[in-house]
Order: structure tokens, then C-alpha cells, then sequence
């Protein structure tokens, strides 16, 4: 896990702002989260001479933390009726392009809000903000992963209404986001057909822990060699209750579906 590949660098944290335009709305402060500054610490340094038992500690202290601040953000967002889900893949496979297309088919029917992660750069928010719709960016320096008290200060930031859809956007990686509960109803894993049918299998800790597979990209598959019946395959294997949806962000085939789903988590 992340304390052993060394993503911890808390001080190469940054947590965005709303752009002025998106600060000014009217929202209820009630049972926003009180995240303190002082008590923001993410993964603590490893010695390197550090035994095998110390090691598994710091990572029980990380995560125990990480699900403290994440049932916060559980509580907040059950509370306000918000649905939160959590989007991870590998970079590229299409989150922030599903994101713009399922946001401007919700827009007029719902608030939504997005928190995007990504190591660097603003430009996942920028797009996500070209809808109309608020997004805070959290850029994670080295990080790999966002960890519950980075969304719980992003909501902060946010204010989100009742009622409304949180999507929580994850840094691109099919490795640590699968340990980090962020106080998400689901994780949503994207997988596109450029990367290979095993993924299930070579990841099978991202498979697992989601509830749905997007497999995205499903336009191109007349110019690959990938073999969709296997991939779902790969996924039941490693979680059978894991739903799928085969879609394509940029045609929007598949699109009707996902949003039925997201209709249905709301209920
Ligand atoms: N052909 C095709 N390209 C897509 C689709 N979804 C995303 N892309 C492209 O894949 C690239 C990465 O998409 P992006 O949304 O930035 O991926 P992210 O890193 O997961 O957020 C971009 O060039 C998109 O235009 C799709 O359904 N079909
Ligand atoms: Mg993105």
C-alpha cells in the first residue's frame, strides 16, 4: 500500500478554489464537516530502516485515520441525501469525458458537484467548469491516491446542497484509490478497451472493491483485438456481483444506461 511506495508527501498538497463565479451561491453550512487544519496530516515518513512490523503499523495508523475522516464525509453526505460516488481507472480511460457528458445530460435535473484528483494541473476542473458545473481540483504532488480528509476539505470548499451528486473524480491509478474509502455510497471503476482484458485480474483489489465497471471506449473495438465476453469474465471473477455497463463517453452509446444506474443509487 502507499506508505511502502512512497506517495505520502503531504506538504505537495494543494486543495484548489472555487472559481469566484461558483463561491457565491446560496448553501446550507449545517452539517458541513469540521475538518481542523491542525489535525491534517497525511501518511506519515517511513524510516527506511524500518522493520516489517513498524511498517504494517504506520499503514494500520493511515488507514485508521483515513476511515475516520471518511465516515465523517459518510455521515455528511447521508445526512444532506447526497449521492457520492468515487471514480477510478488508470489514467485515460475516460473519467473526466464520462464526466462532462453525464453532467451536461444531469444538469438541468440535478445539482451536481465534482472534486477532480489528479497529481498536477488544474485541467480536469477547468473542463469539468466549462459545463456549469462547480468542481475544486486537489492536486496531490507525488500522491497517488485521494485520501478522505483531502474530499472532506474539498466538500468545505464545495458547500454541496441537499440532495445532490458528489462525483469524486480519483487520480489515475488501479493500485492505492482501492484502499482509501472516502465516504463514497460506490466506487466506479473505468476501464477502457485499449488496456486489455486481464486488468481485472492483474488489479484485482480496484475490481473488487467496486460495485460497477464502465467499460468504456467501446467505439473503438472494431480496430482492437479485445475480447469483451473474457473481460467481463476476468471481472466476475474477481467480484460476481460487480455490474457492468459497455459504453462510449464519446458516442454516448451505453450513456442511457449508466445514467438509469445513477438514477437508481439515488433512491
Ligand atoms: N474513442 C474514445 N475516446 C475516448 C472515450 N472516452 C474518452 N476518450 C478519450 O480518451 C482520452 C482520455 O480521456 P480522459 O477523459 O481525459 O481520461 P481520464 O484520464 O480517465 O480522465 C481523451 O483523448 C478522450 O477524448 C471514448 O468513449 N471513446
Ligand atoms: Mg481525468
Amino acid at each position: 500500500m502507499c506508505t511502502t511506495c512512497g506517495c505520502g508527501h503531504p506538504e505537495q498538497v494543494r486543495i484548489g478554489e472555487l472559481p469566484h463565479s461558483h463561491s457565491t451561491q446560496e448553501h446550507n453550512e449545517q452539517g458541513t464537516p469540521n475538518f481542523s487544519h491542525s489535525t491534517f496530516h497525511f501518511n506519515q515518513p517511513v524510516e527506511i530502516d524500518d522493520t516489517q512490523k513498524r511498517l504494517l503499523k504506520i499503514e494500520q495508523d493511515v488507514l485508521g485515520k483515513n476511515n475516520q475522516f471518511a465516515n465523517q464525509n459518510r455521515t455528511f453526505f447521508a445526512k444532506q441525501h447526497i449521492l457520492a460516488l468515487n471514480l477510478v481507472s488508470s489514467p485515460g480511460s475516460g473519467k473526466t469525458t464520462l464526466l462532462v457528458s453525464t453532467l451536461n445530460a444531469l444538469k438541468n435535473d440535478r445539482t451536481c458537484y465534482v472534486i477532480e484528483g489528479d497529481q498536477q494541473t488544474e485541467n480536469d476542473a477547468d473542463r469539468i467548469r466549462a459545463t456549469g458545473v462547480p468542481a475544486i481540483q486537489v492536486n496531490t504532488g507525488k500522491g497517488c491516491h485521494l485520501e478522505a480528509q483531502m474530499v472532506g476539505e474539498a466538500i468545505v470548499k464545495l458547500r454541496p446542497q441537499s440532495n445532490s451528486i458528489m462525483f469524486i473524480e480519483n487520480v489515475g491509478n488501479l493500485v492505492c484509490p482501492s484502499e482509501f474509502d472516502l465516504g463514497e455510497k460506490a466506487k466506479v471503476v473505468i476501464l477502457s478497451v485499449t488496456e486489455g482484458e486481464d486488468k481485472p485480474l492483474k488489479y484485482p483489489h480496484m475490481f473488487a472493491a467496486s460495485s460497477l465497471m464502465i467499460l468504456n471506449k467501446v467505439d473503438l473495438l472494431p480496430y482492437l483485438t479485445f475480447d469483451v465476453a473474457q473481460c467481463i469474465a476476468n471481472a466476475k471473477r474477481v467480484n460476481p456481483n460487480i455490474k457492468i455497463i459497455q459504453l462510449s463517453a464519446t458516442t454516448g452509446q451505453g450513456v442511457d444506461e449508466w445514467l438509469a444506474w445513477l438514477a437508481q443509487q439515488s433512491e
